[in-house]
């Protein structure tokens, strides 16, 4: 199965999907193994894997130790052209539509394409929206982003009108790691009733109540990270799983 059909049966069965982005600078000196496993234990549904500036020359380590202990997809999450690799299930074929770098847009998937067709490794076109989130962060400067205002849903609904119009398959309504402030609900409501594709909401979201709130506005996959790269958060991977997962399995008739 596809990478891409299995999230859209998470997002049937569970209402939304959950989504941990482990970036691999971040992680260093943690037991991969054991974060893998606890994160699946309390129902992660997919990993996403890699970083808006990578420091360290890690990324085929640690993607080989996430695939080993993971029995759900990992999916690469490309902050550049070094983070493509055969290991991965998948990965977010990303187009930096709020950025002003073309090469971001599309100009590195051209020395992309090609790897990926080399390695059969599945693309997920996204197009990827950089909103403002209260302070300047690595995404948003990376990407060299004009961020779009974080009351202005009308502007994010028109790109991913575009993005639709263009046959993306996701859009990624992204705040950016650690952000001050998560996507606003009202933005994502009015997304995922613009367009057809699935949303996926992720940057700032600190506590189950967000995910959840986010998850019914109608993102149908909610991404956290930082949160848990903190000391002692770990313990409430399984509350942001549920909180994610709002639809509730139907009872089978006998
Ligand atoms: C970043 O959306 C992800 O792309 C995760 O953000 O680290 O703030 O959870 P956080």
């Amino acid at each position: 199965m596809k990478t891409f059909d299995y999230l859209l049966d998470i997002r049937d069965q569970k209402g939304a999907g959950f989504l941990l982005l482990l970036d691999p600078d971040k992680l260093v000196g943690e037991n991969l193994g054991t974060v893998v496993k606890h994160a699946q234990d309390s129902g992660v549904d997919a990993f996403l894997v890699g970083s808006s500036l990578m420091t360290r020359d890690i990324f085929e380590r640690s993607l080989a130790e996430i695939k080993k202990y993971s029995k759900v997809p990992v999916i690469i999450f490309p902050g550049s052209l070094f983070q493509i690799s055969a290991q991965a299930d998948a990965i977010l074929f990303l187009s930096a539509l709020t950025s002003r770098n073309t090469d971001l847009i599309v100009g590195n998937h051209v020395h992309a394409a090609p790897l990926l067709k080399q390695h059969d490794l599945e693309p997920i076109s996204t197009a990827y929206l950089l909103i403002e989130s209260g302070k300047l962060t690595t995404a948003h400067f990376m990407s060299d982003s004009l961020p779009i205002p974080r009351e202005k849903a009308e502007i994010a609904c028109a790109y991913s009108l575009a993005a639709d119009m263009f046959g993306f398959q996701l859009v990624y309504l992204e705040a950016g790691s650690g952000a001050l402030a998560h996507v606003p609900k009202e933005m994502v409501f009015a997304v995922s009733r613009t367009v057809r594709m699935p949303v996926i909401v992720g940057g700032g979201i600190k506590d189950p109540e967000a995910a959840n709130e986010l998850a019914r506005a109608g993102a149908s996959f909610i991404v956290t990270g930082n949160f848990f790269e903190k000391n002692g958060n770990s313990g409430k991977l399984k509350a942001f799983a549920d909180a994610v997962h709002f639809k509730q399995p139907v009872p089978t008739v006998v």
